[in-house]
């Protein structure tokens, strides 16, 4: 194994009920390191083109919709193989789903409103960290 960094965000429903601290901390203790992180509303090119793998989906303009609903936090996340870590922190997509002490469990209102994202490969990892951050913005 080998430290990686992988892509995460702190979805609206978290933001909107001060959740950013506890997901983050639940990061941190599933040894994943904050090297990034910045607080922005995304517009909704931006979203669009983050979600597009979905965009023939029908869930699509509703995921856009809540995705810009609110303040989000993105994130860079290293750590020991930093892509499945933190998938196993999060759980699985519907919260309903989710194992007992993931970040869905605990957190997550429903299959949209589940309150983080992460990057399911090294090679997404590595477009969705461009996609949001210059490389002077990661202090690893
Ligand atoms: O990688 P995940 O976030 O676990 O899941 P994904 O890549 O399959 O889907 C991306 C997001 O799209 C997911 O976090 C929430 C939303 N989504 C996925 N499946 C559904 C959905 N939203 C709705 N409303 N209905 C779905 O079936």
């Amino acid at each position: 194994m080998a430290v990686t960094r992988t892509f995460s965000i702190i979805k609206p429903d978290a933001t909107r009920r001060n959740l950013t601290g506890g997901v983050t901390k639940m990061l941190e203790d599933a040894g994943l390191r904050v090297v990034a992180s910045k607080r922005i509303q995304m517009t909704k090119e931006q979203a669009e083109g983050f979600y597009a793998v979905h965009s023939e989906r029908p869930f699509f303009n509703d995921l856009v919709s809540f995705m810009i609903s609110g303040p989000v936090v993105v994130q860079v996340l290293e750590g020991e193989d930093a892509v499945k870590a933190n998938r196993d922190i999060m759980g699985a997509t519907n919260p309903a789903d989710a194992a007992e002490g993931t970040i869905r469990k605990t957190y997550a209102e429903s299959i949209e409103a589940n309150s983080v994202h992460g990057s399911d490969s090294d090679e997404n990892a590595k477009i969705e960290i461009d996609y949001f951050f210059k490389p002077e913005e990661i202090v690893g």
